[in-house]
């Protein structure tokens, strides 16, 4: 896979970082340079420039109209999720967001990741119905047509689920994948829908109150426990993703949506909370979400997901095709709010630079990091570590490992390395 266009090298660029980072300042302030680093293209002699140009038929002949529901070129096709079964089961299925083929921030909704733990069920909006009972006053029922009149919040946030990466958790030597492969289980959407404290005040909670069972309407028994405090603080009941009604794999027509916590207490087809006074031990909460530690002991209820980043360019499987000048650009987020700063190494860890953040930089979403660097030709290990706006930096692979049993891979957030090879073939590495 030639993702990469070869480039000059240019004398306005200042190593500052060893390991051929260079100086964004000076990357982006001088004009003539930036035009010859970015141009791919050869500059034309005098003769080539002045050749009159040829049209193409599209420039001759009428072009198609629109259709109702626009859909990618038909040139992209290599752009898309990989298919993905999970302990080796037929059903417990799911598919990744190819992140080394996307830019920007924003995942399209056809290729946000998507994990099922029983497959995706076909929800009619006209029969389905949103129940809250328990612990509460007032029990209610909801119609969608009667939630879809609620005043709607809108937010851009990242999702991902508490078993991404988990290739590079356990697997003591490293897989030999992409980085959609190894990290896809992370996208970012503008979410909108309900603040769940309109629904919970309307319903009025009884002070026993302090969690919310919540389950989905889908054939995996899927229960989570989430506490009242998140459902009053920033959790809506996400009616539309990207402008348009969440898509069948997202949880049509209703989920939850609790930024910054593992994706698996997002509950997709919700359909039923019962406020409880303690959360319940479902099948969920104790098998699949607990992590056992390393002084054998399991920890329940890990709701945040860490800091982490990921460079997505070069990464896995990709092959740079010479010595030159590349950018380096990637993904960054925190469950626990803003990140602060994303720190690159192309030197196997000896220096570190901060690299440029992509604007804008929102609370529980992806941040887009980019440095520009000069590669030699020469074997080396490029990595990126992420700090968030609480001062929570990505430990290295070593310091995460000390803290789990060998065989845990839940909130794997250690800091990733890519090994470029002398020959320009980029592979995962532990360092
Ligand atoms: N009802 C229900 N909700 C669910 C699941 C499920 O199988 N059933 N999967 C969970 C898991 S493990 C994750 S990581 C997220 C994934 O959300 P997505 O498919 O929209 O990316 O949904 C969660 N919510
Ligand atoms: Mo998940």
């Amino acid at each position: 896979m030639n993702l990469f266009n070869k480039r000059p090298p240019n004398k306005d660029l200042v190593e500052i970082g060893g390991g051929g980072i260079l100086d964004r300042r000076r990357f982006l302030l001088s004009g003539a340079s930036f035009v010859t680093v970015m141009a791919a293209s050869p500059i034309l002699s005098a003769t080539e420039a002045k050749a009159k140009p040829s049209y193409p038929n599209h420039m001759k002949i009428p072009g198609a109209p629109s259709s109702n529901y626009g859909l990618p070129s038909q040139y992209e096709t290599a752009v898309k999720r990989t298919n993905e079964s999970f302990y080796k089961s037929g059903i417990f299925t799911g598919a990744h967001t190819p992140l080394d083929r996307l830019n920007g921030t924003i995942t399209p909704s056809g290729l946000h990741f998507s994990i099922h733990h029983n497959g995706i069920p076909d929800i009619n909006p006209a029969a389905h119905e949103f129940l809250i009972h328990g612990f509460v006053n007032k029990p209610m029922k909801w119609s969608i047509e009667t939630l879809l009149n609620y005043p709607i919040v809108s937010r851009i946030q990242f999702l991902e689920c508490s078993g991404n990466s988990a290739a590079n958790a356990v697997s003591s030597d490293p897989v030999d994948a992409s980085c959609t492969s190894i990290h896809g289980q992370v996208s970012c959407s503008e979410w909108a829908g309900i603040p769940l404290k309109y629904l919970l005040d309307e319903v009025g909670v009884n002070p026993k109150g302090k969690w919310a069972m919540c389950e989905g309407a889908d054939a995996g028994n899927h229960v989570r426990n989430v506490p009242l405090e998140k459902l009053y603080d920033d959790a809506i009941i996400a009616l539309y993703q990207n402008g348009e009604r969440i898509r069948p794999d997202q949880g049509y027509p209703m989920r939850l949506f609790v930024p910054g916590y593992e994706g698996n207490m997002n509950v997709k087809w919700l359909h039923r909370m019962e406020i409880t006074d303690q959360p319940s031990q479902s099948k969920d909460e104790q098998s699949l979400y607990a992590e056992f530690t390393s002084d054998k002991k399991l920890n329940q209820f890990t709701f945040f997901m860490e800091v982490k980043s990921i460079i997505t360019k070069p990464s896995g499987t990709q092959q740079l095709p010479d010595k030159g000048l590349y950018e380096i650009a990637g993904l960054a987020w925190s469950g626990r709010g803003r990140i602060e700063k994303v720190e690159v190494s192309a030197d196997s860890g000896k220096t570190w630079v901060a690299a440029h953040l992509e604007g804008p930089v929102m609370s529980k979403s992806f941040t887009r990091f980019t440095i520009p660097w000069r590669w030699n030709g020469q074997g080396t290990i490029l990595m990126s570590r992420a700090t968030d706006e609480f001062g929570n930096v990505q430990p290295s692979r070593d310091e995460w490992k000390s803290r789990y049993e060998d065989f845990t891979f839940n909130h794997y957030n250690a800091i990733n390395a890519w090994l470029v090879n002398p020959d320009g073939g980029v592979k995962n590495v532990y360092v």
